[in-house]
């Protein structure tokens, strides 16, 4: 008979059921859980047209259900509305990828990035009606103050920006990952903690009405998997 709960030394472990389904459900769900994600394309032309806050909680949320080196869940997310506050951040992102263009990034970096057709331009930081800024935890300060461990950070906030990405995505709205490097400047402008640093910026909006992604493929299966 299933107990209440474990006691594993002397912490507690509830009973748990994942949902099953039958093969034939199992091959239907993958194979369209699969088609769906693969429509899915990194997008920089947004509308501004307002997104409710509920959704995008409900979209963060998911995000937070992600596994975490011991539970940490050592991330913070920063939703940023303000008009003045995206302004600032335009500016300072497209100061930083200036610098980035013309000098940090190499000739063979700035061929490879040729197909995706970017630039220092960022109007999306300031017409995307939000910019979610992922924040990891490279440490926890505790009550007293004190320095607490975080573990496979740079892991665990990957895996919480992939859901977050694939939350976006089912709720038809679309995103970027923009990587404006170096990021200091977000930890700056949004005043953050000593703990934190920044990781990844994502504009979320609704898909300006036309919209033009490079023409790049993924690669087949053959090229990304192998069976021993
Ligand atoms: N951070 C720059 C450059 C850039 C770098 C990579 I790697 C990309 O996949 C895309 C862009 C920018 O956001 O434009």
């Amino acid at each position: 008979m299933t107990k209440d709960y474990l006691l594993i030394d002397g912490f507690k472990h509830y009973p748990f059921t994942p949902e099953q389904f039958s093969e034939n459900e199992i091959l239907e769900k993958t194979a369209s859980y699969y088609t769906f994600m693969d429509k899915r394309r990194s997008v920089r032309h947004f509308s501004d047209k307002l997104i409710p806050l509920d959704i995008i909680k409900n979209i963060i949320r998911t995000a937070s259900t992600a596994p975490s080196g011991a539970h940490k869940q050592p991330w913070t997310f920063c939703l940023i509305q303000s008009p003045k506050i995206k302004q600032q951040i335009r500016e300072a992102a497209e100061a930083e990828e200036e610098k980035s263009y013309t000098q940090r990034m190499s000739k063979t970096w700035l061929q490879d990035l040729a197909p995706l057709g970017t630039n220092t331009d960022k109007p999306f930081l300031e017409i995307a009606p939000y910019l979610i800024v992922v924040f990891k935890k490279a440490y926890e300060i505790d009550k007293n103050g004190e320095k607490r461990q975080n573990y496979y950070v740079n892991e665990s906030v990957g895996l919480a920006c992939g859901l977050l990405i694939a939350a976006i995505h089912n709720a038809g709205l679309v995103t970027l990952t923009h990587t404006p490097s170096p990021m200091r400047f977000l930890e700056q402008i949004l005043e953050r903690p000593s703990n934190e640093r920044a990781f990844l910026l994502l504009p979320v909006g609704y898909p300006a009405k036309e919209v033009y992604v490079p023409a790049i493929k993924r690669k087949p299966l053959d090229k990304i998997y192998k069976i021993y």
